[in-house]
């Protein structure tokens, strides 16, 4: 009983859509079972790399920050291929890679999800967002008007799939898509930081359903991320924040 509960939680959809544990004939994992494993041996570093690598990795990625004014300058399209085969290498839960990265270069695109989100947007700071937050956000001087969405020269929007189909036509489970996109959404953080561009990490509210369909995606994607791509605007400003200390941030047991 424990088991169909936790099950149902899972599937959190028409139970009879899903592959039955009850039904021997759908007892198949989504892989092949007969997947071999195969040896596996990166390159071997010295202790001395790994500090150094270390240290290096820490250096670059504390360098990033969120920018909100971008230079037009175009994205050459490898990178932006390059970057999210990066994402795509993510770990994720049995191996489902429950993610879809739409990217967008063309310019009326851009301006209609520009529209779309600064119409939102509009609601979220003046009715859906309460008080101590809108008040929270003075500090990044954020507003409902969003020039660089249509001024990055590429905007990553992230979807996550809550599940999708087998071959057989049944439901394929997603298992952990939240984090498994999370995931893929900080490695591809990381290698926009890697290659020298920036990024806004956004998260529209109340967006989903108008921008997937802008974008024509089917309904078991959802979207999680927006982010602007690109080189940073000349005159582009960040606040002077600073982070966590180590000993703020860890706990050694
Ligand atoms: N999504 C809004 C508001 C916003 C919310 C948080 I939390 C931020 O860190 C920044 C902005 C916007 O994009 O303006």
């Amino acid at each position: 009983a424990t088991k169909k509960k936790l099950a149902r939680n899972w599937n959190s959809g028409r139970e009879r859509d899903f592959p039955d544990d009850d039904d021997p004939d759908h007892l198949v994992p989504a892989i092949p079972e007969d997947t071999p494993h195969v040896p596996y041996k990166p390159p071997q570093r010295t202790d001395e790399e790994i500090l150094r690598r270390s240290r290096e990795y820490y250096e670059l990625m504390a360098q990033r920050r969120t920018v909100r004014a971008f230079s037009p300058e175009p994205i050459p399209d490898e990178v932006l291929n390059n970057i999210i085969k990066t994402a795509g290498t993510s770990p994720s839960g049995a191996h489902t890679e429950p993610w879809t990265f739409v990217v967008v270069q063309d310019q009326s695109v851009k301006e209609a999800i520009r529209t779309i989100v600064e119409e939102e947007e509009e609601l979220n700071y003046t009715q859906r967002m309460s008080r101590q937050w809108v008040t929270d956000l003075k500090p990044f001087a954020t507003k409902h008007i969003k020039p660089y969405l249509s001024e990055a020269p590429a905007l990553l929007l992230v979807f996550r799939q809550t599940h999708s189909w087998r071959a057989d036509g049944k439901k394929k489970m997603h298992y952990y898509s939240e984090v498994s996109v999370a995931i893929a959404a900080g490695i591809l953080l990381a290698a926009i930081q890697y290659c020298g561009l920036v990024a806004l990490t956004s998260t529209p509210l109340n967006c989903n359903a108008r921008l997937r369909e802008l974008l024509s995606r089917p309904v078991n994607e959802r979207l999680e991320l927006l982010l602007p791509v690109g080189r940073p605007h000349q005159n582009a400003t960040v606040p002077d924040l600073s982070r966590k200390t180590l000993s703020e941030i860890m706990v050694k047991i």
